[in-house]
């Protein structure tokens, strides 16, 4: 990150954001949705100071929402001294400078707002040059479009020099760093298969599952690792893999994964594809689902979603609703264990049902072992 020490002596003033949802996008998911909305500015560091909704008519075009919510929305935005509205989704390129001139505050959908987290989140070189792509390829388009809005704007004879060349070196400029990032990457990639050709004999699990639903918290439960924990969304970007080992001495390869989230932006899918793919072609997938969250089933959706365009053929999975300690109403935890029968019901917190867990982890383990002896022997 550029001037991180100078961040730490002089933290910026948080941006002061309101949220803007449409109900025809989300319809009965809105609210839920604007929740978490506010959940993720508030991981960018934002401070959210109101929202605005536009619950009916259709998404209109120059502005996304109608003319009334647009006056709303500026004096909304002015009265609260905003610096920046936040969009719940995603904004074609005249849409935002339409909002942006209008309102007069910058103007960010939901997908921009993802990546710059998982810009400030990325750590490792992969992750770093994983998201750089994935902001690059959302940019690209944009800077398309600001282009044809000049040609457009001033039009006609000698009004197309400087302006569009200018942009036109732009878009070559971002085309031939993709370029240079695709190939970096691939190097990595290909460091990435020499490990994961030594593993490939041994039993794997991945935890997968909704953002901040505890799986690097089960994971350090499982594999005493010291995976980075907090209670804000994302927080685990880069997929890490470690041992897990059997009171008989038994071993095992759990990995852990980046949190899912609806409507997660398509390029970061795009570019974390390899990363993801490894992770998930496991042996098993152990689907974490926080019983906490009221939200949970449109949780389990997203993330059975984001799976089905990762995978060619699904995975043997597991259900794990975690964070038991919190449903203080047990018998709502018993209608899961019969809503989802063969699920898992444990607390990575406190342990509750992790032996159980295990257990049945040493069974997959030893049952794949025997069906490859047995390959092996025909
Ligand atoms: N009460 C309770 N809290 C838990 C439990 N498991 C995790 N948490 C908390 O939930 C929050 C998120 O946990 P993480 O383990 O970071 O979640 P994650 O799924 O790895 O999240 P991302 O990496 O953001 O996708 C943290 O504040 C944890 O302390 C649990 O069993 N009980
Ligand atoms: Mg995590």
């Amino acid at each position: 990150m550029k001037g991180a020490t100078h961040e730490v002596a002089n933290p910026p003033r948080a941006e002061r954001a309101v949220l803007v949802g449409h109900a025809g996008r989300d319809g009965a998911d809105l609210p839920r949705s604007l929740e978490e909305l506010a959940r993720l500015a508030d991981t960018a560091g934002a401070r959210v100071l109101g929202s605005l909704v536009q619950r009916r008519g259709a998404v209109s075009p120059p502005h996304f929402i109608g003319k009334g919510k647009l006056t709303e929305l500026k004096e909304l935005a002015g009265g609260l001294e905003a610096d920046l509205a936040i969009f719940n989704d995603d904004l074609s390129p005249p849409q935002v400078r339409n909002l942006e001139k209008a309102l007069d505050v910058k103007v960010v959908d939901r997908s921009e707002l993802i990546l710059d987290i998982f810009a400030r989140r990325a750590r490792t070189r992969e992750s770093r040059l994983q998201v750089e792509l994935a902001q690059l390829q959302y940019m690209l388009p944009r800077l398309t479009g600001m282009w044809r809005h000049l040609e457009r704007q001033a039009g006609g004879i000698g009004t197309r020099g400087p302006g569009e060349t200018q942009l036109e070196t732009d878009r070559r400029i971002v085309r031939e760093r993709i370029a240079r990032l695709r190939k970096e990457l691939q190097g990595v990639e290909r460091e990435r298969e020499t490990q994961r050709r030594r593993r490939r004999r041994e039993f794997r699990g991945a935890l997968v599952g909704y953002t901040n639903a505890g799986k690097s918290t089960l994971f350090n439960a499982l594999t005493r690792a010291q995976v980075f924990v907090e209670d804000r969304l994302f927080a685990t970007l880069d997929a890490t893999t470690r041992q897990m080992v059997s009171p008989e001495r038994r071993r095992a390869l759990l990995t852990d994964t980046v949190g899912f989230i609806r409507k997660l932006p398509h390029h970061l899918v795009a570019s974390f594809h390899s990363t993801l793919v490894e992770a998930v072609e496991a042996d098993l997938l152990l689907h974490v689902v926080d019983a906490a969250d009221p939200d949970f089933h449109r949780q389990m959706r997203a993330v059975e979603g984001v799976l089905e365009e990762l995978l060619e053929t699904p995975r043997p999975t597991v259900l794990v609703f975690n964070k038991t300690d919190l449903v203080a109403d047990r018998d709502s935890l018993a209608g899961l264990a019969v809503e989802f029968p063969g699920a898992f019901l444990v607390s990575a917190r406190t342990g509750e049902g992790l032996a159980a867990l295990r257990a049945f982890v040493w069974e997959q383990a030893a049952e794949r072992t025997i069906a490859a002896t047995g390959a092996r022997a025909s």
